[in-house]
């Protein structure tokens, strides 16, 4: 049996969602979609819920992205962080490492990830312009505390910044 983590997807027609089929079978834990190619149509991204392994599926395969170690992936987040045009991926690990940022090549694929210097876990990202600066900056959650991680515009994050008390907090949106 596949069990019930598998990463499905469901057409959209006029008579309503209809399942198109099952893009990843097994232990998926956290799953977005973005236009990583910029082609029109969206790629995925997804963690494993067990060794934690971020992978992207953008030519009908999936590929791993190259996090350190291999197995550091709770939360994801889209955002063009570097400001060169093409979205980039955030890779929050609650296990290892906090947070790491996979520059996106244009072609859906990922250079190897940068870790982002802040606290040691992190479990959720979600990406904004908190400053209003023009640059995209990330917000996660930490162990104890809501992170703002602010870009410097070219997808470095040199300051982080606790927002408050996280511990009754399971997602930043
Ligand atoms: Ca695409
Ligand atoms: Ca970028
Ligand atoms: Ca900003």
């Amino acid at each position: 049996m596949s069990g019930t983590w598998d990463v499905r997807w469901y057409e959209n027609r006029p008579e309503g969602f209809r399942l198109g089929g099952v893009a990843r079978a097994g232990q998926s834990f956290f799953l977005l979609a973005a236009d990583f190619d910029a082609d029109g149509r969206d790629e995925l991204a997804a963690t494993d819920a067990d060794g934690a392994s971020v992978w992207s599926w953008a030519t009908g395969a999936w590929t791993p992205v190259p996090t350190t170690p291999a197995s550091a992936g709770s939360g994801l987040a889209a955002a063009d962080l570097d400001g060169d045009g093409l979205l980039d991926l955030a890779v929050a690990s609650s296990v290892v490492g906090g947070l790491q940022v996979a520059p996106g090549d244009g072609l859906g694929g990922f250079g190897a990830a940068i870790a982002v210097a802040g606290p040691s876990a992190a479990t959720l990202v979600e990406p904004g312009d908190l400053d209003a600066d023009g640059d995209t900056d990330l917000v996660a959650v930490g162990n104890s505390a809501i992170l703002w991680y602010q870009n410097d515009g070219a997808g470095g994050f040199p300051s982080v910044l606790a927002l408050g008390d996280a511990s009754r907090t399971t997602d930043p949106k």
